[in-house]
C-alpha cells in the first residue's frame, strides 16, 4: 500500500464511521389535531377584506325582506378594480363578497332565480358583480372568496327541501363559474319572517338539520380543493364569536365540531377554541370599518379612525387570528373617500412596521435543544424562514430562548410564531428584554399559535428572552422576530 492509497483509506474511514455512529434526531411527533395543506395556507393569508354590497346599498338597510324589486339596483360608477386596488394597499390579501345576502338578491346572473342582476338596470342585466370582483382580485393578486347567505328571505321554497336543492345549484354556480375560490362564507342567521315568493311569512327550520350541511361542504370541496370553509362551527374555520374586532387570548386553533352547526355553537369554543379539541378549526375576525356592514350615508362619519383600525389589527392578527375587514361599497359602487383615505393610511403603517425584522440574523441561544441537533437549533427562529424550527426534547414543558442583538436595539413589537405543523402546544410565555444591563418584562400571554404579535413597552435592548411558561407537549417554535413602528 503505497502512501497516497493509505491517506485515502483513512479518509474514507473519517467519513463512513460518523455517519455510522450518527444518531438520527426525530421531529417531535405530531400533537393533537393538524392543520391541512388548506389551513396553512389561509393562516399566511393573515388580512383580508368583505365586501357587503347589494340592493341594501340603495334601501339604506341591513337586512333586506326579500320583497326590494331588483330595479333599485344600479350603481352608477361601479369598479371592482378600484375595490382592489385600494385593498391591495392597505395589505389585504383577498376579498370576500357578499355574492347573495339574506334578501336573496343574487349580484352574478344565476340561472336558477329572477331575482338577480339580470333584472336590475346596471348595465342593462348584463352585469355581473362576482365576475367583476373575481377579475379584479386576479389583477391585484388578490384570492376572491363568496358569501352565500343560507337565508334567503325571497326564495318561496325557503324552509322546505327544495330551496337546499336551489342552494346547492347556486353553490355549483359559485364554485365553478369564477376561477378559484379561497373561502366561502356561511352566516348563521334564521330570523324567520319574509317575503317568500309572495307568502310572506314565519319560517323555521332545524339549524342541525335542514340545510344538510355535510353535503353541501363536501360539494364545495369537491369543486374548489383549496377553499376554506368558514361558519360558527368550521368545518374548517370558525367564527370568533363577536362582531366588533377582537381574538381573544387563550386561542386554540383547535375545536369540538361535533354537534355544531351555524347557528348552533357554543360562545367560549368561539373565542377561545377548545384546548385539546378534535379538528384544527382556528378562529376569524369579522368586523366593518363603518357600524352597519352596508353602505350609509349617515355613516360616513363614523368610519374607523387609524388607531381603531390598529387596535383591531393587533386584537385579531395579533393574536393568531385572520382578520376579515369589511368595507362596503357606496351608491356609486365605490369605496367611499374617507375609508379610502383610511386604508391607506393602515397600509402605509402596518407596512412600515413589518418592513424590517431587528432579530434576523441575530444569534439565537436556548436552553433546551432537541438532541442537541442543529437541525432543531434557536438558530432556525431569527433566519428569517418561518417554516424552519427550533425543538425542545420530548419531556421538556418550559424553556428560555434568547436572542443577542450585539448591540441595542430600539423595538416596541415582538412576533413569535410556533410550528404549527406539529401543532398547537404553548399555554402560557413571558417576554423579557436586557436594558442598560437589567431584565425586564415586557410582554406575556397565554396561545402563540400560527402566530402572536404584541405591542410592548418601546425599549432599547441588546437582548431578548422568550421564556415558555407552560406547555401542553415538547415546545417548538418557528420564529421570534422583532419590529419598531413608526413613532
Ligand atoms: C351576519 C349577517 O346577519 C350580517 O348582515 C352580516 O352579513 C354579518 C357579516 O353576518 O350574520
Amino acid at each position: 500500500m503505497n502512501r497516497r492509497s493509505v491517506i485515502a483509506a483513512l479518509t474514507s474511514l473519517f467519513i463512513v464511521i460518523p455517519t455510522v455512529f450518527a444518531v438520527e434526531v426525530k421531529p417531535p411527533e405530531p400533537f393533537g389535531a393538524l392543520p391541512t395543506e388548506q389551513h396553512l395556507a389561509w393562516h399566511e393569508l393573515e388580512y383580508y377584506g368583505f365586501i357587503h354590497f347589494t340592493i341594501n346599498t340603495f334601501t339604506d338597510r341591513e337586512w333586506g325582506g326579500g320583497d326590494e324589486s331588483p330595479a333599485l339596483f344600479n350603481p352608477t360608477e361601479m369598479d371592482a378594480e378600484q375595490w382592489a386596488r385600494v385593498a391591495k394597499e392597505s395589505g389585504m390579501q383577498a376579498l370576500i363578497l357578499t355574492a347573495k345576502h339574506h334578501d336573496g338578491f343574487c349580484l352574478w346572473p344565476s340561472q336558477y332565480t329572477g331575482h338577480s342582476v339580470k333584472n336590475c338596470p346596471w348595465k342593462n342585466g348584463k352585469g355581473d358583480v362576482v365576475k367583476d370582483v373575481s377579475e379584479a382580485c386576479r389583477k391585484y393578486g388578490l384570492k376572491f372568496g363568496a358569501y352565500l347567505s343560507p337565508w334567503d328571505r325571497n326564495h318561496s321554497e325557503y324552509a322546505r327541501p327544495d330551496y337546499v336543492e336551489y342552494y346547492r345549484n347556486q353553490t355549483r354556480e359559485l364554485m365553478t363559474g369564477y376561477g378559484e375560490v379561497f373561502e366561502t362564507w356561511y352566516d348563521g342567521a334564521n330570523g324567520g319572517s319574509g317575503y317568500y315568493g309572495g307568502a310572506r311569512e314565519n319560517r323555521r327550520i332545524d339549524r342541525n338539520t335542514y340545510y344538510d350541511w355535510p353535503n353541501t361542504w363536501k360539494l364545495v370541496r369537491e369543486l374548489q380543493p383549496g377553499c376554506i370553509r368558514f361558519s360558527d362551527a368550521g368545518p374548517d374555520i370558525r367564527w370568533v364569536g363577536n362582531e366588533r374586532g377582537f381574538g381573544y387570548d387563550p386561542n386554540w386553533a383547535t375545536f369540538n365540531c361535533e354537534g355544531r352547526w351555524p347557528g348552533v355553537t357554543v360562545r367560549e369554543s368561539l373565542w377561545h377554541g377548545d384546548k385539546g379539541g378534535t379538528h384544527w378549526v382556528p378562529a376569524e375576525v369579522d368586523v366593518s370599518i363603518r357600524p352597519g356592514w352596508f353602505w350609509h350615508e349617515s355613516q360616513n362619519e363614523k368610519v374607523k379612525t387609524l388607531e381603531q383600525l390598529l387596535d383591531i389589527y393587533y386584537a385579531s392578527v395579533g393574536l393568531g387570528c385572520n382578520l376579515l375587514l369589511n368595507v362596503p361599497p357606496d351608491r356609486r359602487g365605490l369605496f367611499h373617500e374617507i375609508d379610502v383615505e383610511r386604508l391607506g393610511e393602515l397600509g402605509h403603517v402596518l407596512q412600515r412596521t413589518f418592513k424590517t425584522d431587528l432579530a434576523k440574523g441575530k444569534s439565537a441561544t436556548a436552553d433546551n435543544v432537541r438532541g442537541a441537533a442543529d437541525c432543531f437549533g434557536p438558530q432556525l427562529l431569527t433566519d428569517g424562514d418561518r417554516n424552519t424550527y427550533w425543538a425542545a426534547n420530548n419531556d421538556v414543558r418550559q424553556a428560555t430562548l434568547e436572542v443577542d442583538f450585539g448591540e441595542p436595539v430600539e423595538f416596541d413589537r415582538v412576533r413569535l410564531q410556533e410550528y404549527i405543523q406539529l401543532g398547537q402546544r404553548v399555554e402560557s410565555f413571558e417576554i423579557e428584554a436586557r436594558v442598560d444591563g437589567n431584565w425586564q418584562q415586557i410582554g406575556k400571554g397565554a396561545t402563540i399559535g400560527p402566530r402572536r404579535i404584541l405591542r410592548t413597552p418601546r425599549v432599547r435592548a441588546d437582548r431578548l428572552r422568550v421564556k415558555l411558561t407552560s406547555c401542553l407537549a415538547c415546545p417548538t417554535l418557528s420564529a421570534i422576530e422583532v419590529y419598531s413602528s413608526p413613532k
